[in-house]
């Protein structure tokens, strides 16, 4: 380990070290102070990170995504209490700003969210979206990474679909639930946005309420057709971001079994009386049990691999740029130009380039 971490160029810190060596040890306390030194990114969160995922990913991944108050809360509420119950330990990362987890009552008298928040098998974080997509889906993962460095069983991982957001939870889980209620749309609307390529399990929650069952319905057809028109070489899951990627990939390795081999279901549920509750986390272990046996598990974690590289690659040469003097001077006077219609933007940051590669 030792060897790795100086060939990587790293240092560890006195500080960091004993947080480590706590974090290790399964200090609650170490695990919050080391995600908000990876959030605030200070000085060393890479080594750190380095060293918590050092042992590679181990925890089962589910995402919750859709719009706002479809009910996401309320389904993760219902499923760590579950797990919890079955002797699971439990993450939660809650990418919501008006995410409940912090006190108060969810679905009524059924789960108390205190119970769960001061039951030391589960740890949950609500993060308030930074507006950045970057900025979300990097940190997001990155607190994911630590909880699972960190030894739960299992992560629950809730964002707020707005747009293109809900399509990073793939970047951050293995089995992608989808939230829709009545009232957020029709079929449609969520192939548009691309929530059929992401979708691992559909759930209709509120399902007391009107139009639930057409809303099932469209969906249903929708992910027929879909299933029709020939996948091709597309892999479900990554198949709007990440397509392009994977498929690189996809042809080199052997051909796991294919995406289509697993028919995404679409459920309904009621989190309020918990009706429909136990079918999902049923759907839920289904997936999980067929990403493991066809070989897609070990795809999906490649490609989170791939993608993470490549972020960290972007952000160190980024700042590794800025640092020099003289793409300092070279930007000021870029400016000076680009203001005397001497020069583009891109005519300017073309030369810097050049002069970085050089
Ligand atoms: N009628 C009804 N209300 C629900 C259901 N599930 C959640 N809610 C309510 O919908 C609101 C939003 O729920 P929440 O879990 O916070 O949604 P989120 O924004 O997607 O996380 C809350 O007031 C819940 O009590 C349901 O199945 N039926
Ligand atoms: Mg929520």
């Amino acid at each position: 380990m030792t060897a790795g971490r100086r060939a990587a160029g790293m240092v560890m810190t006195d500080a960091m070290a004993d947080l480590l060596e706590r974090f290790r040890d399964g200090q609650v306390p170490a695990l919050a102070r080391a995600i908000s030194i990876v959030e605030s990114e200070r000085a060393g969160f890479q080594d750190l990170l380095h060293e918590v995922m050092a042992r590679g990913p181990r925890a089962k991944r589910v995402g919750f995504t859709g719009p706002p108050g479809a009910g996401k809360s309320s389904l993760v509420a219902a499923a760590a209490a579950t797990y919890r119950a079955a002797g699971e330990h439990i993450g939660v990362v809650a990418v919501d700003p008006t995410s409940p987890y912090s006190g108060g009552a969810l679905l009524g008298d059924r789960i108390r969210m205190n119970d769960l928040a001061t039951d030391a098998g589960i740890f949950i974080r609500s993060m308030a979206t930074r507006g950045s997509l970057g900025g979300l889906a990097t940190t997001t993962k990155e607190v994911a990474d630590l909880m699972d460095g960190f030894g739960f069983d299992r992560l629950l991982v809730e964002t707020v679909g707005v747009g293109q957001t809900e399509l990073e939870i793939t970047a951050a889980a293995d089995t992608v639930v989808v939230v829709l209620v009545p009232e957020s749309g029709d079929a449609i609307q969520a192939m548009k946005a691309g929530l059929m390529e992401i979708a691992d399990v559909f759930v209709v929650n509120k399902a007391d309420r009107p139009g639930s069952a057409r809303l099932v319905k469209e969906l249903r057809q929708a992910l027929h057709l879909r299933a029709g028109s020939a996948l091709k070489d597309i892999p479900a899951h990554h198949g709007v971001d990440l397509a392009r990627i994977a498929k690189k990939e996809a042809r080199n390795a052997a051909p796991p079994v294919s995406p289509a081999d697993w028919a995404v279901p679409v459920l309904t549920t009621n989190a309020l009386t918990q009706d429909g509750v136990p079918e999902l986390l049923e759907a839920i272990d289904q997936h999980l049990t067929w990403l493991e046996h066809g070989g897609q598990l070990d795809v999906r974690r490649r490609d989170r691999a791939r993608v993470r590289v490549r972020d960290v690659v972007a952000r160190e040469l980024s700042r590794e740029a800025w640092k020099s003097e003289e793409v300092t001077a070279a930007l000021d006077l870029g400016v000076d130009r680009i203001s005397k219609g001497e020069e583009t933007p891109y005519s300017v940051a073309r030369g810097i380039l050049a002069s970085l590669l050089r």
